[in-house]
C-alpha cells in the first residue's frame, strides 16, 4: 500500500473541501483563508499527485549535481553549513479557481475542480538554493535546475519539476525545512521542500530528493505535458505538440472573495443567503473580505469590488507587508464594508478584481483565457448574495 505513510489528517473536513483522498487533494475553505494573514499549517491546502513518501531522516541525503557528478548533504549538514533565511510567500496552485473556467460555450476543463482555496500564505525557513549550488561550483553552468521528489509511482516515475537557472540563482528560492516556524509536516514536504516564490505551486517540489543542474528542463510529466496554457482551440490534450508550449513559471494577478462564504463547497453554491452579523448590523455595513496576489514578486496595488457588474468599483482596504521591489511574494488580504442600505433586496452579484504595480489586471470573464487544462484562471471572481434582513 503506497499510501501507508500518508498522515492522519485531523479536522480535515472542518478545514478543507476534500477533492480526493488518494492522492490527498484538499483546498482551504474560503472563510478560513481570510481569518489570518499567515495560513496555519494544518489549514494550508494540500496538493499531492501521489502518496506521501516514507523518510528515514538518519539515512536521508539530498543529492546535488549535474549529469556528470553529484554531491550529497544530510538534513543536519544542510541546516548547519548554510545560513538560514525566512521569507513570507504565498504558494498557489496554477489550477486554483479552475472550476470557474467551465462554461457552456467552450466546455469543461480537465483536472481537479478547485474553487478559490488552492492557495495559502506561509513563512518558509531554509537555505538559499543559490548558496548550495555555489558551494559545489554549480552556479556557472546549465540552463535549468531540476528538482526530483521522493514520491515515485510503481514504475519509478517520480514527481519532478524545473525552473530556469536565472530564477534558481536569484535571492529568493529556498530549500526549506520549516513552515510557519515549525518543522515541515509530511503533507507539505518533510524533510525538505523547494519554495519558488511567485511561481506556480507545481515547481515548489516537496520531499526533494535530488537537485540537478542541466541544459534541459525536467522531463517529468508535470513539466512537459501538464501545467501549460494550451491554445483555446485544443479540446483534447492528446492533440498537442507539447514541446512548443512553455511550462508555466510565474503566475498571474489573482484575487478572490472569501467572506461571506458558505460552509458548503463554493463550486455548488448558486445563491448565498446570509444574515448580516451583529457587528455589521451595528455598523449598518456588510463586510466583504478576500485575498489578492500576483506572480514574480509584483505587489498588489489595489483590489476593488463591484455590485453592478463592473460599472462602478469600490476601493478596498489592503493588509499587506512592506516588501522589496519585485519581492512581494506574500499575499494581500482586503476588506470592504458596503452600507446595508445600498444593497438590493433581491439576489445580486459581488465581483472583485486586483491590479498589480505593473498595471496587470484580471480579465472580466474566463472566455479569453480558457484552456483545456483549466490553469491560470484569474477572471473576476463573483459570488451571488441574498441578504435576509
Ligand atoms: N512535490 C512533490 N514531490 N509531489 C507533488 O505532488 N505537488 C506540487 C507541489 N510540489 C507536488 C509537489 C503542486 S502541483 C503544488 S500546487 C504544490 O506542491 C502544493 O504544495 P502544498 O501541498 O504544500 O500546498
Ligand atoms: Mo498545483
Amino acid at each position: 500500500d503506497l499510501f501507508q505513510y500518508d498522515p492522519e489528517r485531523i479536522n480535515a473536513n472542518e478545514n478543507f473541501f476534500i477533492r480526493s483522498e488518494r492522492p490527498f487533494n484538499a483546498e482551504t475553505k474560503p472563510s478560513i483563508l481570510v481569518s489570518s494573514f499567515i495560513t496555519p499549517v494544518e489549514k494550508f491546502y494540500v496538493r499531492n499527485h501521489m502518496h506521501v513518501p516514507f523518510v528515514n531522516i538518519n539515512e536521508y541525503k539530498l543529492e546535488i549535481g549535474n549529469e556528470k557528478s553529484a554531491y550529497s548533504l544530510s538534513y543536519d549538514d544542510l541546516k548547519d553549513k548554510y545560513q538560514s533565511y525566512t521569507i513570507t510567500s504565498a504558494i498557489q496552485c496554477s489550477g486554483n479557481r479552475r472550476s470557474a473556467m467551465n462554461n457552456e460555450e467552450q466546455g469543461t476543463v480537465q483536472g481537479t475542480p478547485w474553487y478559490v482555496g488552492a492557495i495559502g500564505n506561509g513563512t518558509w525557513t531554509g537555505v538559499k538554493l543559490r548558496d548550495v549550488l555555489e558551494s559545489f561550483g554549480f552556479d556557472k553552468e546549465g540552463k535549468h535546475v531540476q528538482f526530483i521528489g521522493l514520491d515515485c509511482d510503481t514504475s519509478q516515475r517520480c514527481y519532478g519539476a524545473s525552473i530556469p537557472i536565472e530564477k534558481a540563482l536569484s535571492d529568493d528560492v529556498l530549500i526549506a525545512y520549516k513552515m510557519n516556524d515549525e518543522v515541515l509536516t509530511t503533507d507539505h514536504g518533510y524533510p525538505l521542500r523547494i519554495v519558488v516564490p511567485g511561481t506556480v505551486g507545481a515547481r515548489s517540489v516537496k520531499w526533494v530528493n535530488r537537485i540537478v543542474v542541466s541544459d534541459k528542463e525536467s522531463d517529468s510529466h508535470w513539466q512537459k505535458a501538464d501545467y501549460k496554457v494550451l491554445p483555446s482551440s485544443i479540446k483534447q490534450p492528446q492533440q498537442v505538440d507539447y514541446d512548443r508550449e512553455p511550462a508555466l513559471q510565474e503566475f498571474n494577478v489573482q484575487s478572490a472573495i472569501c467572506y461571506p462564504a458558505s460552509s458548503e463547497d463554493g463550486n455548488k453554491v448558486k445563491i448565498l443567503s446570509i444574515k448580516p452579523n451583529d457587528e455589521d448590523i451595528k455598523n449598518q455595513k456588510l463586510t466583504i473580505k478576500g485575498y489578492a496576489v500576483s506572480g514574480g514578486g509584483r505587489q498588489i496595488q489595489n483590489v476593488q469590488i463591484s455590485i453592478d457588474h463592473g460599472k462602478t468599483w469600490f476601493q478596498t482596504e489592503l493588509e499587506q507587508l512592506a516588501q522589496p521591489y519585485m519581492g512581494a511574494y506574500a499575499w494581500t488580504l482586503w476588506t470592504y464594508r458596503i452600507p446595508l442600505n445600498d444593497l438590493p433586496s433581491k439576489p445580486f452579484d459581488v465581483m472583485c478584481r486586483a491590479m498589480d504595480t505593473h498595471a496587470n489586471s484580471q480579465p472580466d470573464t474566463p472566455l479569453g483565457i480558457w484552456n483545456i487544462r483549466g490553469v491560470m484562471n484569474n477572471s473576476w471572481h463573483k459570488i451571488t448574495l441574498q441578504i435576509d434582513q
